[in-house]
Parts: C-alpha cells; structure tokens; sequence
C-alpha cells in the first residue's frame, strides 16, 4: 500500500530512502530556526521556524521527493512549495496532531539533480522533519573523488563509531562475545537486550551496592572501546562510583589496566562516558564500588550498559563508473586518517558504463610535500 499526503509515514517505503533533517545539505535560512526534539518525530527531532519568510533549501538527485514534516493547530497555514524555481503547490499544516506527516510528495521526475524550496509564507511553526528520495538518489550535488589506478578506482570510507556488543538474548547469544557478572550473573545479558526495563541486580543470599559486568570479546576479537553507556533502571539503586578495566586475561587481579573511573554520578538518566583508549582488550570490566543510594542504599540496579569501538576504515576497489562513483565517491570534505589500519577491502564488479555530463580531475599528488603511505591490494 503506497502512502498518501497528510497520513503519518514513520519509515520509508520500498524504493525509498530517508534522510534526516540534520544532513549537511539542506539549508536553512531566515533567523529563528530551533531543533525540535520529539521521541515521535524521525530520528527524535526536527528543525522548526515560527517566522513567515523562513525558508529550506534543498538539492536532489532523486526521480521523486517526499517531504516528511508535522501537522499540529499552531503550525504554519501556508508552506509554500517551490520545484525547480516554479511554484507547485501550498500547503496547511494546520490539523489535530500527526507527526512524520508526509505532506508534500511528487514522483515521475527526470534523474537529475532538481532543487526543492520551503518557504513559510503564514507564520506559524513550520516543521521539516525529513525528506523521502530514491534509494538510490542523493542530496545536493555530487561534490565526490575516487582515486584512479590501472583502471580500478579506489575509495575509502573512514573508520565508523558502532556498538560493540549486539543486542543479547542470553550471556552467550552473540558468539564469540561472553557476558558474566559478580553475582547473578546469569541476568546480566539484560543490560545488553535493548530494554530499558529489563535489569542485572546483583544479588545472591543478600542484596548488595556493588558488583561487576565483565565482557569477554573473544580471541581474535578484541576491541578498543573508546566509550560506553550506563542507564539504572531504577531511581536510588544507580551506580554511582566505578571503574572500567580492561585485561587480555580476563582474571582482574592486578594485570589489568583502569581505563576510566567515576564518581558522583547520577545514572538514571541514560549517560554517555568518553575516554582515551589507544589499545586493543578481550575482557573489560565495568566495576561498579557505590551507588546513588536512597532506596534504603541496599540496592544496585543496571538496566543498559553499552561500549562503543570503530570500525577500521574500508577501502572499496570497483570499476570506472558513473554508477560507481555516486555510490563509493569519496566526499569532498571527507579526512582521511591514513594511518588506521586498512583491514577491510571490498572488491566489486559491474560491467562499465561510460561516465555521463560531468568532469574528471585529474591531479598528480605532490608526495614530497604530502607524504602518502602505501596502500597495499591483496
Ligand atoms: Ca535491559
């Protein structure tokens, strides 16, 4: 079933592509503009501007648009909807509440990049939540480099920040990775279950303040965990006070290092926790010494625990096409940390096509000013 304009549409359909109101290339203008956040709207936000005359930019290389805004009794009464340079259409955003309203949307456009202008001719806020494109098409021009060798093309995605333990449905559920804890330890994959609710509490003939989380990666997995996440679940049972260790044996008993220690802090609000990690672990260990005490202070509670790493930077090998170049083209502005380690190589094939309207720069790297090192291909 194909969407219409003025439901609600929380995803993208089949064929589509989302792109969140925060991307580099929609631009916004006129003073007042503000981020909205709202658990209900794309990725928990919005940009908004009550000012008439406040205006969105956008570029798309896309055979279609959808814009995904919000619809509510003190929005904007009249957006004004440009394509092209030519008026198209004028929208009322004002109705009983919808959030993700797919309020503006046209298909059948020649692949091409085309431009898209909002403008907020009544007043009233004026949301932009999102815009739906081809699953294949892009925003804004392509402003991209691929690196040209022997006929291959070579291009390389920078290292990305991920979780580094999946969602677990037991202490073993995502192999090699082994969750245990001080006590009760077979409830601890709870904290790694992406609930909230569902909570470790270290407990065994009696209830107590402090325990441990350890984690073991598994040989050949070791990670550089460079932040990780603690939510309570439960106000006065929230650790307070701990150290995140890491061994490559696993035992604790003084061949690890501390990686990070805190004190005072008040968990029950889901907190982010950033240190210097220059090395690879098997095991950390999140040992938790006190916590925020209030409920009777017998208690210590862990309701989600995340550690994040980074991926290592992939480099793409493909052929010299147009196709190839909009997919796996290196943005412009893209920095490239050269020395990460290269591990990731992805290797992809598809018949040529001649590269269309648009031109190729070739430079010679000066590589006496600007040492390179050497990339090697298996
Ligand atoms: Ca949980």
């Amino acid at each position: 079933m194909m969407a219409t304009v003025g439901q609600q549409l929380t995803a993208p359909e089949s064929g589509w592509k989302r792109i969140d109101d925060l991307d580099n290339n929609i631009v916004y203008s006129g003073t007042g503009w503000e981020r909205w956040l709202d658990s209900g709207m794309y990725q928990g936000g919005a940009y908004r501007n009550t000012n008439a005359n406040s205006k969105v930019d956008l570029v798309f290389n896309s055979t279609k648009i959808r814009i995904i805004s919000a619809k509510n009794n003190d929005l904007s009464s009249n957006i004004e909807i440009k394509l092209d340079g030519v008026v198209v259409e004028n929208i009322n955003t004002v109705s009983s509440k919808i959030l993700q309203c797919l309020v503006y949307e046209i298909t059948g456009l020649e692949k091409k990049p085309h431009t898209l202008t909002m403008t907020n001719i009544s007043g009233g806020f004026m949301y932009l939540d999102a815009i739906d494109i081809d699953d294949n098409g892009h925003l804004g021009y392509l402003n991209k480099f691929l690196i040209l060798s022997n006929d291959k093309t070579y291009s390389i995605e920078n290292a990305q920040v991920y979780k580094s333990i999946p969602i677990l449905t037991s202490n073993t559920s995502s192999s090699p990775i082994v969750v245990s804890g001080s006590l009760n330890s077979g409830a601890v994959w709870q904290v790694f279950d992406g609930n909230k609710a569902t909570k470790w509490q270290p407990s065994g003939s009696s209830y107590t303040t402090k325990g441990w989380i350890k984690v073991d990666f598994g040989a050949g997995n070791e990670k550089r965990i460079f932040k990780y996440s603690i939510y309570a679940e439960r106000a006065g049972r929230q650790p307070s006070s701990w150290n995140l260790e890491a061994s490559n044996t696993g035992e604790f008993l003084g061949e690890h290092v501390i990686l990070d220690t805190r004190t005072g802090q008040n968990t029950n609000v889901e907190t982010e926790y950033t240190f210097s990690n220059d090395n690879k672990f098997r095991y950390y260990r999140l040992n938790i010494t006190s916590t925020g005490g209030g409920d009777t202070s017998t208690y210590l509670e862990v309701g989600e625990l995340n550690f994040y790493d980074y991926t290592n930077p992939t480099l793409t090998v493909t052929d010299f096409s147009e196709q190839n170049f909009i997919n796996h083209g290196i943005d412009k502005s893209t920095e490239i940390d050269l020395s990460a380690e290269m591990t990731n190589k992805i290797f992809i094939e598809q018949s040529s096509t001649t590269l269309g309207s648009g031109k190729v720069f070739k430079k010679v790297i000066d590589t006496t000013a600007t040492p390179i090192k050497s990339v090697s291909i298996e």
